[in-house]
């Protein structure tokens, strides 16, 4: 509150100058920052309210607990596990919510290979998370709107988007996926056949999208943690070091030095004394912190600390390198004025440490460090490790590409509240392929159940971070005088690197981000492309298309036999519904991923009711099955028996 009404005061101080007049550039560009008010712009009771209710949503995120999974709980006929049976997830008596996000739950979805258990971690961390935020996030939704068209902007989403100074760049970012989804797609359809080969292909749709609980982490946004199933060539070292460093020893703190020591190792900036002194790299034990990982600059020239619970695996090594690239930008801007000690744009901050873990993270330099032994550089190494590099930077980017297009939509009014939940899965499996395992319905608040969506914390910056920092990797490799395939370059130790990379960064925000980009490539280019990530990946692309030659490649929706179709005009939009069966059960929920916002009840015990916007695409008739996006489910004849449910009409 306080800084907003400093805000205010430089605000209305600023605003009285005729700015746009200004012959000088970067005076012009301050005051053209100085004159955004943000949501300080709002009333004082309403900046309270939003400032409280920010507040509200990040605690009860951070808060949120779940109890352990219970095998001996009530199941159904079919072994599904009864999820309805007493609410016994809310009040379970004897059970207390004692399992947090991290390290617990982020560990499970890491570890566990039993798919009743991840489903049921993957449910309650949604219902004790995400559910409890969905009023807060809907009047939420309206001041900060308030708050963008009080700045002049459309929406918040305009507002937000006003970060990249670019008027097209919803465009640009469409290109960008277009280009690189014919290598996700790849690796979806090769992940897809070894979760079949673990799972079997009840649980895994050959031709449909990945259960969402399966993929080793809560949002399958990064599927790392399964590596041990889909690796390419068995029996050879891992190139996840996690148990080495375990082996050898290592504390947070530890991980941390050893981060820093390769920006030293380019000439870059130490952390300073105080970073060492007032960090928190373990999570306490006596309170509720917030875990998710963040970096903070106090902005005096001094103060500059990281919270992260630091767990030792090499998943945190790599995030040390993440936040530390935040701190080291912080310090190369540090002489920036005030207003432009920032990154060039948010996915530039977010890029810095990783561009540093490309070559971290490579298996040359594991062994220069002495965490992995002897590597050569084999074909089948290489494509080890390329493939566990996919699963981190190829895996994530239509999940990086959709939590903001989500809030874009949203803000925009595009999605109303009554759709929140539906146009989530809408998005998830249209951009991931990967769908909800089980009945999500909009008393459900799935987005809620994602750090930086109760933090409101932007997310597209990410998904440019992840393309821009192949840029970066070729253009320091080049200046370290790299040859030899991009994925083998390790800058470590190179001054030149260092320089130019100092040279980009210490600009901080005081030139548009094209020119620091023409910075770092020398003039070649001031656009983000993704021509250096897909050349990275260029060996990886080639095996998988050798590897998935009889392979479905992309994913159509569930399989279902139609038992049933009817319609209505009389809810706020017309639809009609589908009376489907499917095979499993988890099939049968991720078919409902996509309902449009009515409560299916008794969907245990009846079939399946689906529904779907009369606009969309064909139903068929009566005990047909659908073809397009739907094909024929194998056996039919199981389902014939059942009864079509018609209460609905
Ligand atoms: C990145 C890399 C690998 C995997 C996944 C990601 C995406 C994303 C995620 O989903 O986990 N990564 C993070 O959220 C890392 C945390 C952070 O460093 O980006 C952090 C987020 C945050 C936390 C609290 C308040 C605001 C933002 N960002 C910073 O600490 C930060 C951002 C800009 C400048 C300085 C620090
Ligand atoms: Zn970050």
């Amino acid at each position: 509150m306080e800084w907003s009404r400093f805000h205010r005061h430089k605000w209305d101080q600023a605003t009285t100058f005729a700015w746009k007049n200004f012959s000088s550039a970067p005076v012009r560009r301050m005051f053209s920052f100085v004159t955004v008010l943000g949501r300080a712009a709002l009333p004082e009771d309403k900046l309270k309210e939003l400032t409280e209710l920010t507040q509200e949503m990040k605690s009860s995120y951070s808060a949120a607990k779940i109890c352990r999974y219970d095998p001996t709980r009530r199941r159904l006929d079919n072994g599904d596990y009864d999820y309805n049976a007493d609410n016994d997830l809310d009040n379970d008596i004897g059970c207390i919510p004692t399992l947090s996000l991290e390290p617990h739950l982020v560990q499970l979805m890491a570890t566990s290979r039993d798919p009743e258990e991840l489903r049921y971690v993957w449910r309650a961390w949604r219902d004790a998370a995400g559910r409890p935020l969905r009023g807060k996030y809907t009047r939420f939704v309206e001041l900060s709107n308030e708050a963008a068209r009080l700045n002049g902007f459309e929406d918040a989403g305009d507002f937000w988007r006003s970060d990249y100074e670019t008027d097209d760049f919803e465009d640009i970012i469409d290109g960008l996926w277009a280009e690189l989804r014919p290598l996700y797609e790849q690796l979806h359809a090769y992940v897809r056949r070894k979760l079949i080969e673990k799972y079997g292909d009840t649980i895994v749709p050959p031709r449909g999208p990945i259960p969402a609980h399966l993929l080793g982490n809560m949002w399958a946004q990064t599927w790392t943690h399964i590596l041990d199933l889909t690796v390419p060539y068995p029996g050879r070292p891992s190139v996840d070091v996690t148990n080495t460093l375990r082996r050898q020893g290592y504390s947070p703190f530890d991980m941390f030095r050893l981060s820093e020591s390769f920006f030293i190792s380019l000439g870059l900036e130490p952390m300073p004394s105080t970073f060492w002194q007032k960090s928190l790299l373990i999570k306490p034990t006596d309170r509720d912190v917030i875990c998710h990982a963040s970096a903070w600059d106090f902005c005096n020239g001094i103060d500059y600390r990281i919270k992260q619970c630091t767990q030792i695996t090499m998943e945190d090594m790599i995030t040390a390198h993440h936040e530390m690239g935040h701190i080291q930008y912080d310090l190369q801007y540090r002489n920036q004025p005030f207003i432009f000690r920032d990154g060039a744009n948010p996915a530039f901050h977010e890029a810095v440490g990783d561009v540093l873990a490309l070559s971290a993270a490579t298996p040359s330099h594991l062994q220069e460090i002495n965490l992995l032994a002897n590597v050569d550089e084999s074909f089948e190494n290489d494509i080890n490790f390329l493939f566990s590099m996919a699963l981190d930077k190829i895996a994530f980017l239509p999940f990086g590409y959709l939590v903001d297009k989500w809030r874009w939509e949203v803000f925009s009014g595009e999605i109303s509240e009554s759709q929140y939940n539906s146009r989530w899965w809408d998005l998830r499996v249209n951009y991931q392929g990967v769908s909800a395992p089980l009945l999500r319905d909009e008393d459900d608040f799935d987005p809620g159940a994602k750090f930086h969506i109760p933090a409101n914390v932007p997310y597209v910056r990410y998904f440019v971070s992840f393309i821009v920092q192949f840029q970066f990797h070729a253009e320091l490799c080049k200046a370290a005088g790299h040859s030899g395939p991009l994925h083998r370059c390790n800058i470590y130790r190179s001054a030149e690197a260092g320089r130019l990379l100092r040279n980009v960064l210490s600009l901080g925000k005081s030139r548009p981000w094209p020119e620091a980009l023409s910075v770092l490539t020398s003039g070649r280019t001031n656009q983000l492309e993704a021509g250096p990530i897909l050349e990275y990946f260029e060996p990886l692309m080639s095996w998988l298309e050798s590897q998935n030659k009889d392979e479905f490649i992309g994913w159509q929706e569930n399989e279902a036999i139609v038992l049933g179709v009817v319609s209505s005009n009389a809810s706020v939009r017309p639809f009609s519904a589908v009376i489907a069966a499917l095979k499993s059960p988890s099939r049968r929920a991720s078919l409902l991923s996509s309902t449009f916002g009515l409560r299916v009840t008794d969907f245990e015990t009846s079939p399946v009711l689906w529904l779907r916007s009369d606009s969309s695409k064909a139903v068929q008739k009566d005990g047909m099955c659908l073809r397009e996006p739907w094909n024929v489910l194998r056996n039919p004849t199981d389902f014939r028996a059942q009864k079509p449910h018609t209460e609905f009409t």
